[in-house]
Formats: C-alpha cells, structure tokens, sequence
C-alpha cells in the first residue's frame, strides 16, 4: 500500500517550502531515498518536432506567433528526421526523448498520422516516449496510447490563480481535462510548471497543490525555472535564484515522493553545485543536449562530467512506472533488463489498462 498522501492543502505546503533550508533538504533528501535510488537520474533528450507559430498567448513562450522572437519555426520533422535524432540521442546516454509540438490542440489528419508512426518508431529503438502537443481529446490519448507512448507531458504551469495573468487563450480546466484524458489510458503522467514568472509563494504552492491533490499523482513532475525570451511579455523577468529552486525541487519531492521530478528548463544558468543540491533534494532526471525546444542547454559532454563527478549514473528506460498492456508484459520487460522491479505497479494502472484496452476496440 503507497502512503502517499493527497489531500496536501496550500498552508501545508507553504510551511515545507518555508523551512530552514537544512531541515528542508533534509526531509525531501530522505524521502527521495526512500523511493528513489538516489545516485540514479534520468537522461532525457527533447525535440521539437514542430517549431514556432504557435495560436496560443502563453507569455513565457518564444513559440507564440504573436510575439517577435527570434527562433526559427519549421514545419513537422520527418519520421526518419526524428529515427535519427532518437538514435542520437540513445547514444549519448538518453533513455528518454520527448517530442514537442507547437500546438494548441492535436488535430486528427496526416499530421497526426506521422506523429504517431513517430512514437511507434521509438517505441521500437528501446526508449520511452514521450510527446507533448498541446489538448488532447480522449480518442487522441487513446490512440496514442495504442502506438505505444510512454508518457504525455502537460504543465499546469502555475497555480489556477496566476494561470490567467499568463496566458489567456485557454484555462486551467483546460489543462486538467487534457490530464484527465490522459489518465483514461495506460499511458503515464508528466506535470510541472515554471517558477520566475513573477507569481508569488503561494501561487507555487498552489500548483504544487493542484498537482498533488490528483490522485494518483503524476507519475513525472517537470520544475521549470523560467527562460525569459526577448520578445516575449516576460522577457524582462529577473532570473530565478537557484535558492528558490532548490526550495521548489524539494517541496515536490516530499508532497509527491514517487514521482520522478525533473529539474528542466533553466541549468544554462545553474552551477554545477546548484545542481547537486536540486539532485541531493530529490531531482532525478534531466533534459540533455545543447538545446531544449528553442532554446539554449548544457551540452551533454559537460553534464557526464557532472554525472561522473558527482557519482550520478543515467536510469536505464522503464524502470520506474512502467505501465505496458499486460502485468505479464510488465515482468518478461523487467527480466529482458536484467533487473528487479524496486516499485510494484500500483492496482489502479492494471485496472485503468484493462479498461483503456477495452475502449480502444470501440474507437477504431
Ligand atoms: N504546445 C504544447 C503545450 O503548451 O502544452 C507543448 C509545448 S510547450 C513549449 C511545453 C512546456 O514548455 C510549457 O508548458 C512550459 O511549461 C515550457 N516552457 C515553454 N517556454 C518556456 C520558457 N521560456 N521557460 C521555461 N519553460 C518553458
Ligand atoms: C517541460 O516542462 N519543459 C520542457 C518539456 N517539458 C517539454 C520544455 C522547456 C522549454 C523551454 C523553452 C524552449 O526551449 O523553447
Ligand atoms: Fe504554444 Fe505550447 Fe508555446 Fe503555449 S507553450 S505558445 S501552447 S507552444
């Protein structure tokens, strides 16, 4: 039986986030040993499979059409484009890539048909794929499920309260229906947010609350610290001190303990120590390779330097969560690996997976 708790209130979560800084790294640091193994971080690799001009007015976005930037949009990739990347990027140690469009929403047509030979491609080199493109309805989240994908990223970004002096074109309920669609097939969870967008303590508790409240929770949560992109309404934020985001890695970790937390966007401007005490405060995974969707990353050679000094080692793919169709899929997977599954696979995923099964016959 998980102990996680779910019904974390705002002051709750308030009182971690503001505690001395040793009695918070401490509390979080035992936590994540007690679920994690705390030498482990995930590689993953991004990439953007559709660049730019995107509908939606998201004040943090370089993508948004509206705003001048200067990234250079691109139409969809190739599914040999992305082969190759996925490749790549299994090289250099990921096991994780995550293909991002910029989209508002997911339309059904060609697009969509490339997009999902693309999770199939991937699916095939050994790596858990993830994809995130914007709203899904529930057939897309099924069918998406049915290629074979790992995990749907879809950030709340911030709490309900700031969410609207950020963006305008959609709501917050939005984002949590798309969450929910997703949550009716097999495939896994990731949502986070970003800190430095000028929103206020309570309004990172309140994200955190929204995302910890789900039960279950999200099995991947990304902590963004804002990348302010000239041209972009919040260009002119002050940068996040790593202070902040150490409190924030570690407040996740402790509301939601299972749950992989990403420290993402935002390391260009992080020390190697502020690193390792975002991974001491429970952050296991990474996104590697020089570039994130825009813009710029540590290159991956400089992050295994980190690894190796720090003792770190990349998490092989599916060790955590893995949800295949069948409980026996789930083991003959962890035998081909060589390895013991640490975490059983909570009941819900089993019954959520007979039931996303049975609905997938109906859609086709
Ligand atoms: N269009 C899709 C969507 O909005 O869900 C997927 C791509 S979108 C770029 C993915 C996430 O990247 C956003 O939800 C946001 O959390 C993050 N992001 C975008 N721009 C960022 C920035 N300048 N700094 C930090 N994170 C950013
Ligand atoms: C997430 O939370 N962060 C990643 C991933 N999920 C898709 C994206 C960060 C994007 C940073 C801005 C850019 O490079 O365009
Ligand atoms: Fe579009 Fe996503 Fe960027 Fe918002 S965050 S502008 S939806 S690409």
């Amino acid at each position: 039986m998980s102990d996680t708790k779910h019904n974390w209130t705002k002051e709750e979560i308030l009182e971690i986030y503001n505690k001395p800084l040793m009695e918070l790294l401490y509390d979080a640091a035992t936590i994540h040993r007690k679920h994690h193994d705390p030498n482990t971080v995930q590689v993953s690799t991004l990439l953007s499979i559709k660049t730019g001009g995107c509908p939606e007015d998201c004040g943090y976005c370089p993508q948004a059409a509206r705003y001048h930037t200067n990234i250079e949009g691109n139409d969809l990739m190739s599914v040999q484009q992305v082969k190759a990347q996925a490749l790549r990027a299994k090289a250099s140690g990921s096991s994780r890539v995550c293909m991002g469009a910029a989209w508002r929403n997911v339309k059904d047509g060609a697009e969509f048909d490339e997009v999902l030979e693309m999770v199939r491609t991937i699916n095939k080199l050994d790596m858990e794929v993830c994809c995130t493109l914007g709203m899904l309805t529930e057939n897309q989240a099924h069918r998406l499920a049915e290629a074979g994908l790992y995990a749907y990223n879809h950030n709340l970004d911030s709490s309900e309260e700031y969410y609207k002096e950020v963006i305008s074109t959609r709501g917050f309920e939005d984002r949590l229906e798309t969450i929910d669609n997703v949550r009716k097939t097999n495939v896994t969870v990731c949502s986070g947010g970003i800190i430095g967008m000028g929103e206020k303590e309570e309004d990172r508790a309140g994200m955190l609350v929204a995302l910890a409240t789900l039960n279950p929770q999200p099995e991947s949560v990304p902590i963004n610290a804002l990348v302010a992109v000239e041209g972009t309404p919040l260009e002119e934020q002050e940068p996040v001190s790593i202070w902040d985001m150490v409190r924030m890695v570690a407040t996740t970790r402790i509301v939601m303990p299972e749950t992989q937390v990403r420290l993402s966007a935002g390391r260009t401007d992080m020390s190697r120590e502020g690193q390792a005490m975002c991974f001491f405060a429970g952050a296991n995974s990474i996104f590697a390779g020089d570039k994130l969707l825009t813009t710029p990353n540590p290159d991956v050679n400089e992050d295994m330097e980190m690894f190796k000094l720090l003792g770190l080692n990349p998490q092989k793919p599916f060790i955590k969560k893995m949800q295949p169709e069948t409980v026996e899929a789930a083991d003959s997977q962890f035998q081909s690996l060589g390895e013991k599954p640490k975490w059983s696979r909570p009941d819900h995923t089993i019954e959520r997976n007979e039931q996303a099964k049975e609905k997938a016959k109906t859609l086709r």
